[in-house]
Order: structure tokens, then sequence, then C-alpha cells
């Protein structure tokens, strides 16, 4: 989508520092992080949010959660919390479906 800023990212329109990328995924490091590890896992197709995942589109969904696992292995990354907002009052800013991974320090449970 022209004017969402991931799809921009993943088109290398805008800078961003690449954790992990293939045909259908792209993970990048937050440019606000909350914890020492702190990465976004995203979809390539443009979602807007949890709230639009389909039977048509959710196969994209598993493989961004294979690509966390992978990647948090690679990194020696043990212990994780993985968060995605869907909508303003849950704190969403970005309409692009995406997956927080945080880690690297005590995370308090439950958020604020
Ligand atoms: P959320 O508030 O859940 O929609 O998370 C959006 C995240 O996106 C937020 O933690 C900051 C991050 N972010 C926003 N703009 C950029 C950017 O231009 N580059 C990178 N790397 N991250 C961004």
């Amino acid at each position: 989508m022209s004017d969402c800023l991931f799809c921009k990212i993943i088109a290398g329109e805008i800078p961003s520092s690449i954790v992990y990328e293939d045909d259908t995924v792209f993970a990048f490091r937050d440019i606000d992080p909350q914890a020492p590890v702190h990465f976004l896992v995203i979809p390539k197709a443009h979602i807007p949010s949890c709230g639009a995942v389909t039977p048509e589109n959710s196969a994209v969904v598993a493989h961004c959660f294979e690509v966390i696992s992978q990647v948090t292995k690679e990194q020696g990354i043990e212990s994780f919390r993985v968060v995605s907002n869907c909508g303003e009052q849950a704190g969403q800013s970005v309409p692009h479906l995406h997956f927080h991974v945080l880690a690297g320090r005590d995370l308090s449970w439950p958020p604020g």
C-alpha cells in the first residue's frame, strides 16, 4: 500500500535495520526500543492488523511465528514476549500487522 509506513520500509524506501527477510516476511529493529531486544516481524502483504486476519491470509501469520522462533533461537534468546496491538485503544500506531518481539530485561505482567 503506497501510503503505508511499513510497506515503504519493506520496499526499502525508508531505511531500517533488517533482522530477517524472505519472500513473505520482513523483520527489523524497532526505532523506539522498549527493551534491549526489540524487533518487529511483519508480513510483506499489507494486512492492517490482527483484526484483518482471515482464512485466506492467515498462512503468513503462522510464518511470522516460525520466523520469530528461528530468529530468537539464532540470537540465543530463550525468554521473550510477542505483542501485537490491534486498534488505537490498544496502542496500534502503524496500521500494518506487526508482531513486537521484546527481550533482554524483566517484562512485567499484566502490561500497563
Ligand atoms: P504499534 O504502536 O504497536 O503500532 O507499533 C509501531 C512500532 O513501530 C513502534 O514501536 C515504533 C515503530 N516504528 C514507527 N516508525 C518506525 C520507523 O520508521 N522505523 C522503525 N524501525 N520502527 C518504526
